[in-house]
């Protein structure tokens, strides 16, 4: 496997200097996510590091690499190419940065959307993601801050409602995926 630093180092070239600042904000917070709710870290580590590694790659060129890398593409991501992010992200970890461990490569799939019954790892990147130091302002962070080490579910239910009333407040289509997960933690609660 590659070591921690050539993953960084290699990252590094890829990403944006503000992008590579919030996967190390992730990096951190998931270690601390995994400490709290026993996770590995390691894992935790890793797929925090890595979970935008798709990021930088343009709009257009999403769906082109998707499609020629043979990964499952809906409609909705049709429209949507910047969504694709993560499950090119995932495609990138396992194949140019040598991740083969199968829960690390869903939390980078899932990391946009969340998924119903999500891993501890799957649910600690989702919510790392939103929390990590550099985010920008957003409504209650401070509250779903606190709510991320206590209790998990609760934490990712005040986020999916937080990114469902922005979606519909600034008119974007929402994911069918993010739907199903809201429904599936609400109900879970
Ligand atoms: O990659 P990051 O910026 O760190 O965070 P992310 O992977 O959660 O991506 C955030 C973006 O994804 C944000 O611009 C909103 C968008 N997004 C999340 N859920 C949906 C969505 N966009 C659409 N169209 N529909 C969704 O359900
Ligand atoms: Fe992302
Ligand atoms: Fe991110």
């Amino acid at each position: 496997m590659m070591n921690h630093e050539k993953m960084m180092e290699r990252l590094k070239t890829n990403i944006k200097a503000k992008r590579f600042e919030h996967s190390l904000g992730v990096e951190y917070t998931a270690a601390c996510l995994a400490y709290v709710h026993g996770a590995d870290v390691e894992k935790a580590r890793i797929a925090g590091l890595l979970h935008d590694c798709a990021k930088g790659i343009p709009t257009k060129e999403k769906l082109e690499k998707a499609l020629k890398h043979g990964l499952p593409v809906n409609s909705f991501e049709k429209n949507n190419p910047d969504l694709l992010h993560a499950k090119l992200g995932a495609y990138y970890a396992r194949y140019k940065y040598e991740i083969k461990d199968i829960d690390i490569l869903n939390a980078i799939t899932y990391h946009t959307t969340g998924r119903p019954d999500m891993s501890l790892l799957e649910k600690i990147i989702y919510v790392a993601d939103y929390i990590e130091p550099n985010r920008k302002p957003i409504d209650e962070l401070d509250i779903i801050r606190k709510e991320a080490f206590i209790d998990l579910n609760i934490c990712i239910v005040h986020i999916l409602k937080n990114t469902l009333e922005y979606l519909e407040s600034t008119n974007t289509d929402i994911d069918i995926m993010t739907q199903k997960t809201y429904e599936y933690y609400v109900s879970n609660e």
